[in-house]
């Protein structure tokens, strides 16, 4: 294992001002976004999509890498390069998905577990080979009446840190997502405690398993109020939680912290990363406090770009005023603007 490359992969992708793009979509998800703006998924639309955000003119200056789906890997755009070198022509360092996806976990139906360590060690060198500098897994756990469960929370964990380990063996800098849902009307008393027991589990399973903690990077959710909650934390409080909860289970040396959005509404997942990093910035914090999104950083260009070649400028245009705003949160700098409020 190159150690020092893993560092320097894993601090280049927190680097100042930068995050990630999360365009792994799988098959289904995708699909389901299209639907949105009434397109069909077909390989060639798909293609055009990634291909306009990817070519966005500037974006290297927000943008540190983008998560990339098996497809999108082995892809060309439409004059023939491989969007694997579009990518890496402005710095920008490609990422994979290795997990395949959730099934119900044996012996607990409520509950998740992700599926995709068979052969991935096999399926790493492959994608080291086509380019990739990081790897990504999901596990998702839900909060309910009567869940999570400690088995359903360390069967996630576990499968998290084998993933992680594989990858670093392979050279590949591994982002560890346990998202916890913002379905329900759980309160943020409650987002903390299932936040801090999942965490405190995933870091006992990533030391079991010898994963090097300065060559990983944590995809985590916020600690939010449920997304139907009656009364929502704003943004203050949920840095202030979210801060406070971290300190207790995340090891300072881990570089960086790449949020995911969750489906929360752009502005409120903006304003929430820029109360993060301002509070960081008052009582000091060991990581930087990055992100990793999709629907946030996608939903505004996907409405603009429907389907059609003619609107591939403005697509690319709401990419990059939501990757500009995006990276002023990242740094403390967000103040909302008034184009943008009426685009989401
Ligand atoms: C972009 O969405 C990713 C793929 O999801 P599926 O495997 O369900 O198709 C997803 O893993 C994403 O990287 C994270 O959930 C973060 O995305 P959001 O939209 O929550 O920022």
């Amino acid at each position: 294992m190159d150690k020092q490359r893993l560092v320097q992969t894993a601090e280049a992708l927190v680097a100042a001002k930068k995050g990630i793009l999360a365009a792994d979509e799988s098959g289904g998800t995708i699909k389901r976004r299209f639907y949105s703006i009434n397109v069909e998924s077909t390989e060639e639309n798909r293609r055009n999509y990634r291909e306009l955000l990817f070519r966005t003119a500037g974006i290297s200056e927000f943008v540190s890498g983008v998560i990339l789906f098996d497809e999108t890997i082995r892809q060309e755009g439409a004059d023939g390069t491989p969007l694997v070198k579009v990518l890496l022509d402005q710095g920008i360092v490609p990422g994979i998905k290795v997990d395949k996806g959730t099934i119900s976990l044996p012996g607990a139906p409520d509950e998740l577990v992700t599926e995709g360590l068979d052969g991935l060690g096999d399926r790493l060198k492959e994608y080291a080979e086509l380019g990739a500098g990081f790897t990504k897994w999901r596990g998702v756990i839900s909060i309910t009446g009567n869940t999570p469960t400690s088995y359903g929370v360390s069967a996630n964990a576990h499968a998290l840190a084998r993933f992680a380990a594989l990858s670093q063996e392979a050279g590949l800098v591994p982002i560890v997502e346990p998202e916890i849902l913002r379905d329900g009307d759980h309160s943020i008393d409650q987002c903390f405690d299932v936040t801090e027991e999942v965490l405190r589990e995933v870091f006992n399973q990533l030391a079991q398993q010898k994963v090097l903690l300065e060559g990983m990077l944590l995809k985590p959710s916020m600690v939010i109020s449920g997304g139907s909650a009656a009364q929502r934390a704003e943004p203050e409080e949920v840095a202030e939680r979210t801060l406070d909860c971290f300190k207790r289970v995340l090891p300072a040396s881990v570089p960086g912290v790449v949020f995911l959005s969750g489906g929360e509404p752009d502005g409120s997942v903006t304003a929430n990363l820029n109360a993060l990093n301002q509070r960081a910035n008052k009582v000091g914090a060991p990581w930087e406090l990055s992100f990793s999104f999709g629907r946030s950083l996608q939903g505004a260009p996907l409405a603009a770009w429907a389907g059609k070649l003619e609107n591939t400028e403005a697509a690319a245009l709401a990419f990059y005023t939501r990757a500009r705003l995006t990276s002023a949160a990242r740094q403390g700098n967000y103040v909302p603007e008034e184009k943008e409020m009426s685009a989401v």
